[in-house]
């Protein structure tokens, strides 16, 4: 009887342990997965004039192929880019076609590492009027 209890109380922490263990790993795992390091323009940067590209820096080698990126401006109004290079290091680059007027622009970037997780982000700079 008391060997039954302590079995099962055994059994209990052993799965208590167990899931400890796996959430720990999750969060430990969580930053190596690729992510955006840097941009240029940066999150929440003030240019003092419009950018001539995008540039995303990875924690690791993106996936050219399937890597997209859309920049929107003032009025949702689709910045032109054309076609991204980059891909064998860890530099994404989308040049701008066209003018970018003053006023705030949204980046929103998607890829996929080379171990097949998606990554996906959002960022926001703003324009100065010359
Ligand atoms: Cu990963």
């Amino acid at each position: 009887m008391m060997l039954a209890m302590n079995n099962r109380v055994r059994r209990r922490i052993a799965l208590a342990a167990k899931t400890i263990a796996l959430l720990a790993l999750a969060a430990w795992r969580t930053p190596f997965h690729l992510h955006l390091l840097k941009s240029v323009p940066a999150a929440n940067a003030t240019m003092p004039s419009a950018p001539e590209s995008i540039r995303l820096w990875f924690s690791q080698p993106p996936e050219l192929a399937v890597t997209s990126v859309k920049v929107t401006g003032p009025g949702s109004t689709v910045v032109p880019l054309a076609p991204l290079s980059g891909g064998d290091s860890s530099l994404i680059v989308a040049p701008v076609k066209g003018t970018m007027a003053a006023g705030a622009y949204t980046v929103v970037w998607r890829t996929m590492a080379k171990d097949g997780h998606v990554a996906r982000g959002t960022f926001a700079f703003k324009v100065n009027a010359r």
